[in-house]
Order: C-alpha cells, then structure tokens, then sequence
C-alpha cells in the first residue's frame, strides 16, 4: 500500500463511520424529510454558531453558494490572490454567478484591515464595481496550512464588515484551525456571516461539505443548491459519516498535526530541502527543492510507494491525515532521502 500524502480527501472512512453510514434513518432531504441530514445540519449550525445550514456535495460548491449568496451579478467579491477561491475553482464566481474576484496578494495568507479598506471600490464612482463581499481561507491551503490569529481574522472581518461587507470564510479545513487554536470552531467562524467547512478532508468523510449562515442565509443557499444541481435525496446516507466525523474524528486532527511537524523536521534536515518550520501549522507540508524538479522528485517517491502533489516547478505538497501513522512519517522520510541522495 502506498503512503498517500497527496491530500487528506483521500482519507478513508472507518469500519465505524461505514457502520453508521449503512444504519442511518433516510429520508429525502429536497423535502427536507431526511432525519439524519436533519441532525446533521443541526449540529454543524451549532459547531459554526450559526442559525442554520444545509449539506452540499463539495467544498467547492460551498464556496460558489457562498459566492451567489453575498454577492451580485456585476458586483466584485475581494479574495487572497492564493485562495483555493480564487485559484482553484475554475473561475465559477465569474462563470456562474457573474461576479468578478479582485484578487489581494497577501504574501502570507493573512489579510490585514488595512488590505481589506483598500480593496474596496469607491461607492460613488460609476465606473467601478460594487465590491460586496470578501472571502477568507482558514486553513490557508497554498500559505502552508496556516492558521489565521483570532485577532488578525476578528480584525480583517471587523474591518470589512465596517466597509459594509458580507464576508464568506473558507473554513475547508476550519476543524484544523480549530484544533490547532485549542478554541471551538464556533469562534473562527464567529468572524464570517457565512461560511464552509468540508467533512471529506481531514475528517475523513467519503463525500460532503455544509454550509452554514443565517436562516435567510441558508434559504437563499438552497435554492442555489437546486441550481447547481447539487440537491440530493437519501443524503442520510453520507450526513451519517458527517455525525460521526464530528463526534469522532476532530480531535484526532492533533495526530495529523504531529505527523506533519515530524515529516517537516525531517525534511528540513534533508540536503537540497527548504522547509519553513515556522508555516507547518497544521496537517500541510510545503517545501521547496534545491536540486530537482518537484515532478522528478514526485516520480521517484512514486516509484517508491510514497505519493505526494507537486505543487510548482520546485515545489512539494504533503499532506498527512487519517490513515497515516507516525510508522509511515518515518519509512517516507527514508525513501526522501534515498531520491535526494540519489
Ligand atoms: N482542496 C484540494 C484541492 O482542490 C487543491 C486539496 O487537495 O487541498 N477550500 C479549500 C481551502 C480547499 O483546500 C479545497 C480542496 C476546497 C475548498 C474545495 O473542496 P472540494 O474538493 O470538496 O471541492
């Protein structure tokens, strides 16, 4: 079996979360008649502190409702040049719902306020767009992984809700945050009116993401889910493992967390390896490589049972999750040295 540190959407879910998933009670959830996605939705709301939510198929699909829901057509919703928003998403803000991102190099994935206020677009001039909205990404995937400081995100959020901004936070990897913090998601998500999180990253879900806001909120949202083409029926099925991940498998997010500082240190000490220690925050490895392409480097782990995701022409990512033991950190790292040796 390989050691796949390709992302942690390919964690698997366990014996018991495939238990739970079989035994859940179904309903269809368009009608709003599945109990288990019901209950689901309930405790997401409240791991979030907010009103309400409902159950999409991807964390992609979250962020693009959160797009629709915050924003216009016509208008401009400010996000981090580096956000998987902006970067990753194959343009959906523009292509599906007419709204332009203004991307803001942060350098580190953190938005100050004064990036926030500066973003904004004059009200009075007819030229300009409306800027109605700002998104932020916690965990910051491309900045390494990184958790935002409460302040500096209670900060960002004050600032753009001052400039009469809804703000969307990309919370993919919220419970990372959360449990890197040692604070309740709640608190994180406290700083957005609306806000994702995904159950099939480190959580180890086989499918799903929520999104969650105001009773209106969510209102709104579904319809765009309907949309999108993204309502679903005996959606129980996969709230179950969502129900279970929650109880479960967040506070075991700390292993993962370990296993990446381990696999960084290591790293560190590899010849022809840049590793900035200081940005592996959570279960996220970036490093950079002195002496080799990223996709030679990734062929010949490959070839050696360790996958990995090159993430630019010298740049590697690694991720660790469930599935991955402190016994794999230590044969992966062997095999890095055996190719960086080579
Ligand atoms: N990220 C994936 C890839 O798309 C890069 C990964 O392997 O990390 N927000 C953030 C911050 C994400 O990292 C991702 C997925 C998403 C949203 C989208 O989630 P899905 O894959 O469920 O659409």
């Amino acid at each position: 079996m390989a050691i796949d540190f390709r992302s942690d959407t390919v964690a698997m879910p366990s014996p018991e979360m495939r238990h739970a998933m079989v035994e859940a009670p179904l309903g269809d959830d368009v009608f709003g008649d599945d109990p288990t996605t019901n209950q689901l939705l309930e405790a997401a709301a409240g791991r979030m502190g907010k009103a309400a939510a409902t159950f999409v198929p991807s964390g992609t699909m979250g962020n693009l409702i959160g797009v629709a829901v915050n924003a216009q057509r016509g208008q401009e919703l400010i996000a981090d040049a580096d956000s998987h928003v902006f970067y990753y998403e194959t343009a959906g803000a523009a292509a599906v719902c007419g709204v332009q991102i203004r991307p803001v190099s942060t350098g580190a994935g953190v938005m100050s306020p004064e990036q926030v206020a500066d973003a904004v677009r004059p009200r009075d001039d007819p030229h300009e767009p409306i800027s109605a909205a700002v998104t932020f990404e916690d965990t910051h995937n491309r900045h390494g992984g990184i958790v935002w400081p409460l302040e500096a995100l209670r900060a960002a959020s004050d600032a753009a809700h001052r400039e009469g901004l809804r703000v969307h936070l990309d919370g993919a990897r919220i419970f990372n945050a959360a449990v890197a913090l040692g604070v309740p998601a709640a608190e994180i998500a406290g700083c957005a009116d609306t806000v994702t999180f995904c159950l099939s990253k480190g959580l180890a879900c086989p499918i799903g993401s929520v999104f969650c806001g105001s009773e209106d909120d969510i209102e709104e949202a579904k319809r765009w889910r309907k949309r999108l083409g993204g309502g679903m029926r005996q959606v129980g099925v996969l709230a179950a493992a969502g129900l279970y991940a929650l109880d479960h498998m967040v506070d075991r997010l700390a292993e993962d967390h370990a296993n990446a500082r381990t696999l960084a240190e290591g790293l560190a000490e590899l010849p022809g390896v840049r590793c900035d220690l200081s940005r592996v925050q959570t279960n996220l490895v970036y490093f950079d490589l002195e002496k080799m392409p990223a996709t030679v480097f990734n062929d010949e782990c490959a070839k050696r049972g360790v996958l990995g995701g090159p993430t630019g022409p010298r740049q590697v990512r690694l991720v660790t999750h469930y599935g991955i033991e402190a016994r794999d950190i230590q044969s992966a790292l062997q095999v890095f040295d055996e190719v960086l040796s080579a």
